[in-house]
């Protein structure tokens, strides 16, 4: 980054401290991860400086046609990694990407069933301060209180009374399996279309470690960063029958010009994502946050639902007798990044809400393995219990240094 370096001294030492913050640090942020150094040079290209508003072979600007060999390659790649039959690859980002659905299926007022947040859903699923709450008719299903698990027999049951125009399965802290087929069932009963937002664990399906929705569903959305690692932004999949409303729900509803270095970005986040080392990946991800979980649970952690078939975790810290903005801040002080999170029927205000949430993707990523995953749960414990002494949590820095220098990052 010399020229960089020699324009823009401060953006210059800015970068140069996140990335030593990245390298000493242990991330646990579940929708965080380590993209590569070939993605972020996608990103880093000339191709930040075109327009090419439309898609491959109709687009509204001239000079395209090498862009068009970029998109159609992402395209490519990832019909072939999903097994989908349509992909738009110019979403900028989840949300935007689940606004260009509802825009391309719904009209503002029709009714749609998704996950409330507290209960591990996502704010664009319909929550009243989100466009999506504003705009569409969002009927919300949540956990069971004592398993902390969708019922899917609830999920019909409201279903068959609000009859929605669509269902929408999926989550940004839930840490079970969702049953894609009796989604789709129930959707088939009342008549709705079938969304799915895989933006969490989109990587551990293209990696083979989970089940895909795919097959079963109409339309199927992601982020591009998560355990998928590549740049951050999003794609759509659908069915053929949803692929032309879809691009014009996009573009033009939506979006104006795609971001083609983010898209080239995405062409080989694909490419490695079907590299048979990311099916190790993929498998390693949640064999480390199964670890955490249990290790953790042996420590009389509670975790919502009793452990993870996934990559996240969320801790009720409140078992701890500390709340979830208080543990994200006494682990920060050590360098290790959580977030904190409301757990179903949380008593406490968003801001500082009983859970704290835990993912294992990034730490996968640079090659932790699931005794030191146990090893960051025991340090976890430690940094609660010694929240208040500075001294201890000096020491606990130390020996998460050591054990980064470990698994070194981008150095
Ligand atoms: N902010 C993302 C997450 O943390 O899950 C979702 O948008």
């Amino acid at each position: 980054m010399k020229n960089l370096q020699q324009t823009d001294s401060a953006i210059y030492d800015i970068i140069q401290k996140e990335t030593e913050r990245q390298e000493y640090g242990i991330e646990l942020i579940a929708s965080e991860n380590y993209t590569s150094k070939a993605v972020m040079e996608a990103m880093g290209s000339v191709l930040t400086n075109k327009y090419s508003e439309g898609y491959v072979g109709k687009r509204y600007y001239g000079g395209n046609e090498v862009i068009d060999e970029m998109e159609q390659l992402a395209i490519d790649r990832c019909k072939e990694l999903f097994g989908c039959e349509h992909v738009n690859v110019q979403p900028l980002s989840g949300s935007p990407a689940n606004a260009a659905v509802y825009l391309a299926v719904l009209k503002p007022g029709d009714k749609v069933l998704g996950l409330k947040l507290d209960h591990g859903g996502h704010l664009s699923h319909g929550h009243p301060v989100n466009f999506s709450g504003m705009l569409y008719n969002f009927v919300q299903y949540e956990v069971e209180k004592e398993t902390g698990r969708i019922d899917m027999d609830k999920v019909r049951e409201i279903a068959l009374r609000e009859k929605p125009k669509m269902i929408l399965a999926g989550f940004s802290a839930y840490s079970r399996n969702l049953d894609w087929k009796r989604f789709k069932e129930i959707a088939d009963e009342v008549g709705a279309i079938t969304m799915a937002d895989i933006s969490h664990i989109a990587g551990l399906i293209a990696g083979k470690a989970l089940e895909s929705p795919v097959p079963y569903f109409d339309i199927v959305t992601t982020t591009t960063h998560k355990t998928l690692r590549g740049p951050r932004a999003a794609i759509i999949m659908c069915k053929e029958q949803y692929a032309k409303a879809i691009d014009k729900g996009l573009f033009p509803g939506m979006q104006g010009g795609p971001h083609d270095h983010i898209n080239a970005g995405k062409a080989v986040a694909f490419y490695e994502a079907l590299q048979p080392e990311f099916q190790e990946y993929a498998k390693n991800v949640i064999k480390n946050a199964q670890a955490m979980a249990n290790e953790l649970m042996k420590r009389g952690y509670k975790i919502i639902s009793d452990g993870t078939d996934n990559h996240l975790m969320v801790v009720d810290m409140t078992s701890k007798g500390v709340s979830g903005k208080e543990s994200e801040v006494a682990l920060e002080k050590v360098g290790i990044s959580t977030s904190r999170s409301t757990i179903p029927f949380d008593t406490r205000k968003p801001f500082d809400p009983s859970g704290l949430r835990i993912g294992t993707a990034a730490i996968t990523t640079r090659g932790f393995t699931e005794e030191d995953s146990v090893k960051v749960a025991d340090i976890i414990d430690r940094t609660i219990q010694a929240r208040d002494d500075e001294e201890a949590l000096k020491k606990i820095r130390e020996e998460i240094i050591a054990l980064c220098k470990e698994h070194p990052l981008y150095q």
